[in-house]
This record gives C-alpha cells, sequence and structure tokens, in this order.
C-alpha cells in the first residue's frame, strides 16, 4: 500500500500532503504518515498541513469503526501537532468534517478556501466529535457556536468559521498557496489547547438540550455531547478530553451507532445495481406533467438543482395554480433567510410553464405526476410518447401503480421506469426508482444518476402494488386499524408508535396523507385477498362520511379550522365498537407493547417476503426507503436493522404466534425470515445472490 502522505519544502515551510481519496478519510496509513512526516520537521520555520483531490480531511475512516484500534489514533496524532515545535497551519477546501475538524482544531492556525466548509456530522452515526472537538471548538468560538455544531451535526460555511473564530484566513484562490504564505508570516505556536475554559452559556446549553430533546427525540449523542462540551467550562483541556473520551467510548461502542452507521453505508450501497455497468445519459432538461402538490415538488427538486424544468397540466387553472404556490414556496424560503432573493428568482425562472405537450419535444427526462388512476396515466404516456424524442427517458411519479401497464402503453417500454417521490418532493430525500421488466440498463442507470444529481438518495424497487415502501406498510397500517377495532384508541396507537421513535403514528399520519388515499388505493385491490377489510371499516366510513382527514377538518381525529393537532374523537371509538360489534369482536386492553410489535413485525414480515421475492437487491435498501421516505428512526437503522437487533428467532417466534392467531391469514412467515433465522442471519445484510 502506498503511503498516502507526502511532504515537500516550499522556502522553509515544510508542506505535509495527504492523498487518500475519494474523501482523505483519517485512516491508519493516513494517521502514521502524518505523525512520521511531522518528525521530519527540522529547521523548517512552520508547517502547512493541506489534502489533495476533492476535499480536506472529511473525518475518521468510518470503515475502520468496531475493528481492533491501531497506533497511532487520531488523538495521538493531533497530540503531535500541537506538540510540533513551529507554527502548523491547516488548508482546507472542500469539508472539513468531523475528525478532519479536529485535525484542523490541533493546527495552530486555519486557512479556509473561500467555498470550503466545516462540520461535526458525528451525530449522524450515533456519536460525538471523540478527538478533542468538544474541548478546542468552545475554547475558539465559546459555547453556544460549539454546541451548535456537535448537536446538529450541520456544516458551516468560511465565513460563518470566520465570524465564530475557527478560520484565520480565507483564501478566494489557492488555498496551498496562502496557507504557505500565511506560515511564513507567524512565528509563535497557539495552541488552541492553552486557551482559556470557554464561559457558561445556561441559555445556550438549555436551548440545545431542547433541541437534542425534540429534533433528534430517541438519539443518545445529541445530550451527551453537550454535557461534554459543558465540560470544558470547568475542566482543563486533558480532563475534558478524558470525559470526552469516555462519553465517546460509550457511544461508538452501542446499539445506536452501529445502526447509524450502517444506515451509512446503505444509503451509498443503494445506488448500486447489481450487474448494472452502462453509462448514464446526460439529463440536462426535464419535463413534468402535472402541477399539483407532487408535480409542483418535483419541478422544484429540478430546479433547486439547477436543471430547467418545463412544466404542463392540460388543466390551464391548475397550472397557473401550480406556478403561484411554487413561487410563494420560494418566496417564504427567502424570506425566512433560506436563500438569496437572487437564488430564489433564479430557480423560479427555472420552470417554465407549456402550452401542450409538444413543450416536452426537447426534454431529456419528462416525470408524470397526474391523477393516480391508470387510464388517466396510460393516457398521458401515449401523448408523451408522441410528443417526446425517441431517446428520452419517460418516468412514472405512481406511488403503487403497475409500472409495465403503464409502459406497455408506449412504443418503447425500456425508456420508462417509476420515478416515486415522496411528499413534499423538493424536501424529502428518497426517490424509489422502479425498475419495470423492460426498463434498459441505460434509463435505469439514468435515473440513479439523476437521483444523485437532485440530491436524493435513489433506492431501485421491483414491480409490485406499492413498490418496498408502501407495500410494506400495508401490513403496517392494517395492524394499527385492527388494534383500533379490537379495544386501543387511534391516539393510545399514535403513542406507542411516536414512543417507538416514528415522527407520528398511523393514525395521525393517515389523516394527513388524506383517509381517501386509502380508500381509492383499496377500490384497486380484492377485499380479503389484497388487504383485511376490517382493519379499514372504520376509515371506510369516515370517508363515506366525507371525513377524508386534515383536508377536511376531520378524519380519525378532529382538527381546529387552520391546526393541524388532532383531536381524539369519541364518535370514532363508537364506531370502532360497533365494527367489533358487527364482526363479533371483544374489545380489550391493548399495552403499548403489543401495538409496536404487530405494527412492526407486518412491516418486517412483508419486508422480508418483498426481499426474498427480489422486489429489492438488498435488505440494507429497505432500511434505506424506510429512514429517508417514512421517517423511520435512523437510530434503530430501519425496520431490518430493528429486526436483526430483536434477534430473527424472536422475530419468527413472534410471526408464528400472530399466525396461530385470530388473523393468521396475514401472518405467515416469510421464507427468507425462517431461513434467516435457522442461519442466524440477518435481514439487512442480506441480498440477492
Ligand atoms: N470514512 C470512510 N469512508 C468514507 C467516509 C469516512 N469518513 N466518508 C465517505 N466515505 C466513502 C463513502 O462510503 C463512499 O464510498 C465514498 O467515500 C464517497 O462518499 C473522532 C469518529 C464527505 C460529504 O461523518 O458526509 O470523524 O460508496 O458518496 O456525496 O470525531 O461522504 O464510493 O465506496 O458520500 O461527495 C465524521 C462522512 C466521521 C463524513 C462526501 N465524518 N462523509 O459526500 O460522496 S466520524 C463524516 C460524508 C469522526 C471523530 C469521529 C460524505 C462527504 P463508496 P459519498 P459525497
Amino acid at each position: 500500500m502506498t503511503n498516502p502522505v507526502s511532504c515537500h519544502r516550499d522556502g522553509g515551510v515544510l508542506v505535509i500532503s495527504v492523498d487518500n481519496p475519494p474523501v482523505n478519510a483519517l485512516s491508519h496509513a493516513v494517521r502514521n504518515g502524518v505523525c512520521d512526516a511531522l518528525g521530519t520537521v527540522g529547521d523548517s520555520s512552520a508547517v502547512v498541513l493541506a489534502c489533495a483531490g476533492r476535499t480536506f480531511f472529511a473525518g475518521a475512516d468510518i470503515s475502520e469503526f468496531g475493528k481492533p484500534p491501531m497506533a497511532p489514533s487520531l488523538p495521538d496524532m493531533i497530540a503531535a501537532l500541537e506538540d510540533c515545535p513551529v507554527p502548523v497551519v491547516a488548508a482546507i477546501h472542500g469539508t472539513a468534517l468531523g475528525g478532519g475538524m479536529e485535525t484542523a482544531l490541533g493546527c495552530d492556525f486555519r486557512v479556509f478556501d473561500a467555498k470550503a466548509r466545516c462540520g461535526f456530522p458525528e451525530v449522524d452515526l450515533g456519536i460525538f466529535p471523540g478527538a478533542g472537538g468538544t474541548q478546542r471548538t468552545p475554547r475558539l468560538t465559546g459555547l453556544d457556536p460549539a454546541m451548535e455544531m456537535c448537536v446538529t451535526g450541520k456544516p458551516i460555511d468560511a465565513k460563518k468559521a470566520a465570524k465564530i473564530g475557527l478560520a484565520d484566513s480565507i483564501a478566494t484562490e489557492d488555498v496551498l498557496a496562502s496557507a504557505i504564505e500565511f506560515a511564513r508570516s507567524v512565528s509563535n505556536k497557539r495552541r488552541v489547547r492553552d486557551m482559556d475554559n470557554p464561559e457558561a452559556d445556561e441559555a445556550a446549553s438549555e436551548s440545545w438540550r431542547k433541541f437534542a430533546m425534540t429534533r433528534r427525540r430517541g438519539e443518545h449523542a445529541p445530550l451527551l455531547a453537550i454535557e461534554a462540551v459543558e465540560a470544558s467550562i470547568t475542566l482543563d483541556v486533558d480532563a475534558g478530553l478524558d470525559k470526552e473520551r469516555d462519553l465517546f467510548i460509550g457511544l461508538i461502542t452501542g446499539q445506536q451507532s452501529a445502526a447509524m452507521r450502517q444506515l451509512f453505508f446503505a444509503e451509498r450501497m443503494a445506488a448500486k445495481v447489481n450487474g448494472l455497468d452502462t453509462t448514464p445519459k446526460p439529463v440536462k432538461s426535464v419535463g413534468v406533467v402535472g402541477s399539483g402538490t407532487m408535480g409542483g415538488g418535483i419541478a422544484m427538486a429540478f430546479a433547486n438543482a439547477g436543471v430547467p424544468v418545463t412544466l404542463f397540466d392540460a388543466n390551464a387553472e391548475a397550472l397557473k395554480n401550480g406556478l403561484a404556490r411554487i413561487a410563494k414556496l420560494y418566496a417564504d424560503s427567502a424570506a425566512k433567510g433560506r436563500m438569496s432573493e437572487a437564488d430564489r428568482d433564479a430557480r423560479i425562472a427555472r420552470i417554465t410553464p407549456a402550452s401542450g405537450y409538444d413543450g416536452f419535444a426537447d426534454s431529456d427526462l419528462v416525470i408524470e405526476a397526474v391523477f393516480e388512476r391508470m387510464g388517466v396515466k396510460k393516457a398521458v404516456f401515449a401523448e408523451l410518447d408522441a410528443a417526446c424524442r425517441p431517446d428520452a427517458i419517460l418516468g412514472t411519479n405512481t406511488s403503487y401503480l403497475d409500472v409495465d401497464e403503464i409502459a406497455a402503453s408506449t412504443r418503447e417500454p425500456s425508456r420508462v421506469l417509476g420515478m416515486h417521490f415522496f411528499s413534499p418532493a423538493n424536501v424529502m430525500h428518497l426517490l424509489e426508482i422502479v425498475r419495470g421488466a423492460k426498463t434498459s440498463g441505460d434509463t435505469l442507470a439514468t435515473a440513479l444518476a439523476v437521483s444523485k444529481a437532485i440530491k436524493k438518495v435513489g433506492v431501485v424497487s421491483g414491480v409490485c402494488h406499492g413498490f418496498i415502501g408502501n407495500r410494506m406498510l400495508k401490513g403496517y397500517g392494517r395492524e394499527a386499524g385492527l388494534l383500533m377495532i379490537e379495544g386501543a384508541s387511534p391516539e393510545a396507537i399514535d403513542a406507542a408508535l411516536y414512543e417507538f421513535g416514528m415522527p407520528m403514528g398511523p393514525m395521525a399520519m393517515a389523516d394527513m396523507a388524506g383517509l381517501d388515499i386509502g380508500y381509492d388505493n383499496r377500490k384497486s385491490l380484492v377485499a380479503g385477498e389484497d388487504f383485511e377489510p376490517l382493519a379499514s371499516a372504520v376509515q371506510d366510513k369516515l370517508v363515506e362520511m366525507g371525513r377524508k382527514g386534515q383536508k377536511t377538518g376531520a378524519g380519525i381525529y378532529k382538527y381546529e379550522a387552520g391546526s393541524r393537532v388532532p383531536i381524539p374523537d369519541p364518535d370514532v371509538d363508537a364506531m370502532a365498537e360497533a365494527v367489533a360489534k358487527e364482526y363479533g369482536i371483544t374489545r380489550r386492553e391493548i399495552g403499548a407493547d403489543e401495538i409496536v410489535e404487530r405494527c412492526m413485525l407486518a412491516l418486517v414480515n412483508e419486508g422480508a417476503l418483498l426481499l426474498g421475492e427480489g422486489i429489492a437487491q438488498r435488505g440494507s435498501d429497505i432500511d434505506v426507503v424506510y429512514a429517508n421516505g417514512y421517517g423511520f428512526p435512523r437510530w434503530r437503522g430501519g425496520p431490518m436493522c430493528y429486526a436483526d437487533s430483536l434477534g430473527l428467532d424472536h422475530v419468527l417466534e413472534r410471526v408464528r404466534a400472530y399466525a396461530a392467531g385470530p388473523h393468521s391469514k396475514w401472518w405467515t412467515p416469510a421464507p427468507l425470515l425462517a431461513q434467516l433465522a435457522s442461519e442466524g442471519g440477518r435481514l439487512s445484510g442480506w441480498s440477492k445472490p
């Protein structure tokens, strides 16, 4: 293995360069190389630490976690930088993240490229900065900015880094040359570790604790990060580093971090399709059919990524309203300071209305987002087939209909696939890419590349009703509906799943999505075969009464005008009681454990079923779908990872117990679940041979 670290002298300055593609992770070889290079300072007046390639260090090497530690450790390497007899200057470009930023804090000075960003994304891996970030950062920035960086995990830009004291200089051109020049201008070391303890800041501690308990609910790392940063107020730096290390070790060896690290690699793996080695086609212009909530959100997702979009709706009034809604959403974002006015106007200008399908004559990709009716979809695809270039790709945003049937309404099904966005499409990260029986390799490769370009996590699914996400959700929703009939109140069901870590329970979610969506969906299915009619008996009655959820002010819950806060409605409990009576069901007390178990195991068993069928390529893809599309708590890693944490033999035993119960027909254990349980395997680690 070549040494990723090299050094050269530039007029008395020792320049240490690290080249460990793709992101200069601080692997053992890098740490070793930097320590060795520091041993060659000799009579240099200063040292510059820089990285080659697209970024400064993007953190510790995550692939080394869980393996036996190898010296020098990262804290060792940082101590070596601090012990270097001459000033050390970090030349930062791209992203200085996690251990990368901690390394920069081990240097005496930091020169940032104007476009560089830095941050502590460790909380997204269930840990926090464990190589001094919680002790050195607050000594430079004060408590509040340090806590913000450690608790949110969000990177900051160079301007902000300078404002809070992390950047000593910003280079508008060649950051390395600027860092060398800076190094020549300094003669004394200025170690961050020698700086004063930060002042206490009760308000900051309180507000970030509140943030951690709400926006990162259920996660251990953000709260412990606050505790570690607070230690810097009173403890001397070495005692603070010891405290940080203890808390860090507790987290990195914990289940939450293991689950979140698995998700990190799963999200990168999801973009890889076995056996697919074709080159994506360039997509420089996109068309969207349908200017409703989904169509508008999809258009914004592309405009946000700098891609010009043509938007068409057969209903001119709807198109006008759709464009107005988009403009308002952008104006609101600009008003909240999330983008500049110039950026707002540029994004709006990228979306051009069309008066007919001929508006798509030059589009490289067109995505249909019209009403969820097969007949309507087919008519649109026939129009697109005629209007678009033969090499243009045609995507459907259907969330459950048969993509092959839609593709068959065109002359060239190989260029058709599903591109299932999640609402709001300009915000949600997930893109379910549905590969039809005739979808060609380059069509699929292009959709995956487009997904990365618009900053979505693309996951490939085969064709079945509801694809990966919605198919599994059916079992989850079924059990929630049955539990309501059997005696659990909607608010008890929602509270149990909320406690489990879901952003909201299934009842409130159904009201938010609209009960009529499920009602219409069930119309295209066979009761008793595709779904359990008892489970949706109350919802069906509510829809027929015009109670479709939030949008009608009442559904399973009631809502005050303009409010989204669900208000329990005793009439709905009475309806559930009446249905139970009608079906001869004796209602009973049901605890939160049973609610969680039935909803989650229904999800898991259906996941194992579609995995065995090859609808999903890997168990980890299912976890990526649920973490990015359905708000499944990342600290549980996703439904497959959660099942593994319970032990598949236990999961199988519980599924078999339900298979012996009143709703046995829905609980046939998935063959893959039984197989892996007997082999001691893991669902999240399984992939199609
Ligand atoms: N370690 C190992 N591999 C990494 C890595 C890392 N830190 N970061 C990225 N990769 C791999 C990734 O798996 C992929 O591999 C390839 O690099 C390109 O990544 C003590 C303990 C830097 C913003 O959390 O956020 O420091 O799939 O597809 O979209 O306090 O990667 O090609 O085989 O994501 O351009 C803290 C993690 C670590 C940053 C680039 N650092 N990385 O995004 O490329 S914990 C992080 C990222 C730590 C200390 C603690 C992103 C990126 P493959 P990519 P990208």
